[in-house]
């Protein structure tokens, strides 16, 4: 993309309304606009990582074997009734009455939809285990919606839900949950820790929020530091091992991790030696539950098991908050000049920086170096205007591309360009092959198109 030619109204300013970092910078680098209060409008520069995200989410459900679907954002309030949510579910659920004098709600979450979907199509044991989802906008009318997309009315989630025939086999879908959590936000850059939490008003006492620490969080959590050790990495997990399955979370949840809701300062202390005590702030980016039959049993989603005998189905659900992630990566991942994308999910690949616009041979080398780029699959943002180079490292600074390709007269007529680390600053003068080369190699474990990592085993099929 030529800059020229792209919309990206970058503020000047601090907006004083923004009280948070990603908050600030989100507006400043134009990735947003709000629209009325808790409600955005995502400029391309935001919709470009809010998909990248959401691309990430994907590749992992599918390979976890959950399947994609798409549900709408209205739903009936019937359905609401038949659960006994849709009075317990208070001011947050944003109500209308349609031109039949209908109540409609605009969904803050799924369970009763995705049940009646269930109990609709599916009768008998042998179509278990199940698990769907979908990525799709939720409104709750906070009461105060803030720090922009973290806490919105109108936000972006990805919420799974899975149906067995018991309560083990329910623990698995949950465990398996937890495994591609990790390695999802993992691949955005993150570390994600999952906590032991509350079910709140999605129900159940079997659930595990993932905070990102930070100080702008607005959870309180408490934790044993060496929790902050653990890495997913590049683990290859056969999701139908329950073993396997269940050696993750044992691994990931044997150390004390809690929320404020359900922490307990005498198990705290009893647990955890005073050196390793953390109180701290975080972000939720995600949250998975195990309900069993809340909503199966009143909303009469049965199956007939092995012995014939009709039994209603163990639910769970697991959610994903991807447009909150957004701000919760920047949060995690900035500092005073911008943004400091990680590479899994930036919104361009690299910037290309022309120091001298017009004259003929740098002109011709971000030409060329552009094309070079797109070769490889990746995408520059090719600042060709006609500006200062301050201002021009400014803006690739805020917007926070990992790497820059800064292209000049004076290098060029002694054959080289400079390559620029976002994060760590360092600059360094290459031939423009050998740019290109360092560019692929970074890029190869996070390729949008020829990513090569290691694919699971089971059948992986692309999801658009
Ligand atoms: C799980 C999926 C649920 O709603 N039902 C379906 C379950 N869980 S949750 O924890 O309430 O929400 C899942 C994630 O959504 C994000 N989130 C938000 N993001 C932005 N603004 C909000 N107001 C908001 N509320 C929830 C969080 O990341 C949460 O973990």
């Amino acid at each position: 993309m030529r800059l020229s030619r792209y919309f990206l109204p970058v503020l000047k300013e601090t907006p004083s309304e923004a009280q948070i970092a990603s908050h600030r910078l989100m507006l400043r680098a134009g990735m947003i606009k709000q629209a009325s209060a808790g409600i955005y409008s995502w400029l391309p520069l935001g919709y470009k990582v809010l998909r990248n995200i959401e691309r990430i989410v994907h590749e992992e459900q599918v390979r976890a074997g959950h399947i994609p679907m798409l549900m709408p954002t209205l739903q009936s309030a019937d359905l609401w009734r038949e659960s006994g949510r849709y009075e317990d579910y208070g001011a947050e659920m944003l109500r209308v009455t349609d031109r039949h004098e209908r109540d409609m709600l605009y969904g803050p979450t799924n369970e009763e939809l995705i049940t009646d979907i269930f109990r609709s199509h599916v009768g008998s044991y042998k179509d278990l285990p199940l698990t769907l989802y979908h990525v799709q906008w939720k409104f709750r009318d906070e009461v105060r919606p803030r720090f922009g997309v973290m806490r919105g009315r109108e936000f972006y989630m990805k919420d799974g839900y899975n149906f067995d025939l018991t309560e083990a086999a329910a623990k698995h879908a949950y465990n398996r949950h937890l495994v591609s959590y990790l390695r999802t936000y993992e691949r955005m850059g993150l570390q994600a820790i999952p906590m032991k939490a509350e079910g709140g008003p999605i129900g159940g006492d079997y659930t595990h929020e993932f905070l990102v620490l930070a100080d702008t969080g607005e959870s309180e959590v408490y934790y044993d530091s060496e929790i902050t050790d653990l890495r997913f990495g590049d683990r290859d997990i056969d999701y139908d091992d329950e073993n396997a399955c269940q050696a993750v979370l044992d691994e990931f949840t044997a150390r004390y991790a809690r929320t404020d809701d359900t922490h307990d300062e005498t198990v705290f202390h009893d647990r955890v030696p005073e050196a390793r005590r953390r109180r701290a702030r975080g972000i939720e980016v995600g949250q998975i539950f195990y309900f069993g039959t809340k909503y199966s049993e009143p909303m009469g989603a049965t199956v007939q098991g092995p012995d014939g005998k009709t039994v209603p189905v163990h639910m769970g659900s697991h959610g994903i908050g991807v447009s909150r992630l957004v701000g919760a990566i920047i949060e995690a991942s900035h500092d005073d000049k911008g943004i400091v994308w990680p590479e899994g999910v930036t919104p361009f690949h690299v910037g290309l920086v022309n120091l001298k616009q017009g004259d003929a041979e740098a002109d011709k080398a971000c030409d060329g170096l552009y094309r070079d780029i797109v070769e490889l699959g990746l995408e520059p943002l090719y600042d060709d205007r006609d500006e200062r180079a301050g201002g021009k490292f400014a803006t690739m600074d805020l917007v926070g591309l990992p790497w820059r390709i800064t292209v000049g007269p004076r290098g060029l007529r002694n054959g080289v360009i400079e390559l620029t680390c976002r994060r760590t600053g360092a600059t360094e003068e290459l031939s423009p092959e050998k740019a290109l080369a360092k560019l692929a190699a970074v890029y190869s474990p996070h390729h949008p198109v020829k990513r090569v990592e290691p694919m699971a085993k089971r059948s992986f099929h692309t999801w658009l």
